[in-house]
């Protein structure tokens, strides 16, 4: 599938090959028959060691200001997200997992960010690469960092067509075998984090842009819509404190696809099942206009009782081969910061996170070859317009007394 142009479709997500690589740990345990869990560091990761703790203190001492951050600027109450970079399209690129690796990077995420998002390492090729096999190890290095820098984690995700390891994929299973397949691991997952995780994503991108569901979802295919609601309910048993979202693109606006969710979510909550946040991912280019609906949209989720977020934010463009123009930048300084007003603007909607801080890590050069710059630093992590943008906003919403 190529990236549709529609003026309408901010996101469409190609599908592309992507390289496998499990841990020696996950082939080890294929042939046991007992869940194995894998909590270990690799030997190659850097997270427990008293060198690179060490360095990571001397980069810190190095820095400026500590007030002159994102999460410095938000008012008291409202988190400012990053996603973690790590797997996914990272396994791809000539450099190493970008956060168990990169102590620039890990400096940086600590300092500017108070949520953090697991870009890739919960999704269950991560974290569930073999049958009866979690490895936990990357997403705990995740939960363990956000602990020991005072952030929240937004949990990603357990219910999705895309991202599924093989052996779920491809194998034989009777419907009563997937539905427990579904359970173990939402049971699992979600538990070993109970009471680490703010917000999950329970369900993401179940809907096409027409609004029905999506044939690839393998859980809605195989066992019917009726698993949504079982998924909702086994995290909520899981974790009765964190607050479980859907989670989609292109749903920014009111459209078919938005308006899908609108209605099922009324149906759930009709039927008692704990689902408490809706959000708009935001993947967003300058090619098409800025989503003028966005807050009223998320009011009118709100109005149902439920909180919203925006979770995955990025601003793409055209690159040509001399970088952006400065016409483009304050074009994407400009979507940046409406949509974090609209988020402001809607009481129920504290937590804005964006999809990667750096160009250094993006997705977006990967998926869309001829466009890039969606972040708010560049690959040195120079502040575009985008970066001010947003911590100008912030601060003048702490100045307005948000939240109060
Ligand atoms: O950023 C993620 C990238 O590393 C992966 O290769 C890709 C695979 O689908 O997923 C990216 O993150 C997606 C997120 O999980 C769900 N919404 C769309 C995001 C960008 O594609």
């Amino acid at each position: 599938m190529r990236p549709s142009r529609s003026p309408r479709t901010t996101h469409p997500v190609p599908a592309r090959p992507r390289g496998r690589r499990l841990l020696a740990l996950a082939a080890a345990a294929v042939a046991a028959p007992a869940v194995l869990v894998a909590t270990a560091a690799p030997s190659t990761a850097v997270d427990d060691r008293a060198a690179d703790r060490a360095k990571d203190r001397a980069v810190l001492k190095d820095h400026q200001n500590p007030r002159d951050t994102l999460r410095a600027a938000a008012p008291k109450g409202f988190y400012l997200g990053s996603a973690v970079a790590g797997g996914g399209h990272h396994e791809e690129q000539p450099y190493a997992d970008p956060f168990a690796y990169d102590v620039e990077y890990r400096d940086r995420l600590a300092r500017e960010f108070s949520s953090l998002s697991a870009e890739n390492q919960m999704k269950w090729e991560y974290i569930h690469p073999q049958q009866g096999f979690y490895n936990f190890y990357p997403a705990d290095a995740i939960v363990r960092f956000a602990q020991e820098h005072d952030q929240v984690v937004r949990g990603h995700t357990l219910l999705w067509h895309s991202q599924n390891p093989e052996w779920l994929t491809e194998g034989d299973f009777t419907d009563e075998e997937l539905r427990e397949i579904l359970r173990d691991h939402i049971s699992t997952v979600v538990s070993r984090y109970a009471g680490r995780i703010q917000q999950w994503d329970v369900a993401n991108e179940i809907f096409t842009e027409e609004g029905e569901f999506r044939e690839e979802n393998i859980w809605i295919t195989r066992l019917g819509p009726g698993i949504i609601a079982d998924a909702f309910r086994w995290a909520h048993e899981a974790d009765p404190k964190a607050k479980l979202y859907f989670n989609d693109y292109n749903v920014e606006s009111f459209n078919a696809k938005s308006d899908a969710y609108y209605e099922l979510i009324q149906d759930l909550l009709a039927d008692g099942v704990p689902v408490h946040g809706f959000a708009p991912q935001s993947h967003l280019s300058t090619q098409y206009g800025f989503p003028n609906d966005l807050r009223a949209n998320l009011q009118r989720f709100v109005d149902l009782g439920l909180e919203t977020a925006i979770t995955e934010i990025d601003v793409r463009m055209e690159v040509g081969e001399d970088g952006p123009t400065a016409a483009q930048l304050a074009q994407q300084a400009d979507y940046y910061q409406r949509a974090l007003q609209a988020c402001l603007d809607v009481r129920e909607c504290k937590s804005f996170t964006i999809w990667g801080f750096t160009d250094k890590y993006s997705w977006v050069p990967v998926f869309f070859p001829s466009e890039g710059s969606a972040t708010v630093t560049t690959e040195t992590y120079e502040r575009k317009p985008a970066y001010n943008a947003l911590q100008d906003t912030l601060r003048a919403a702490t100045r307005a007394g948000w939240g109060r």
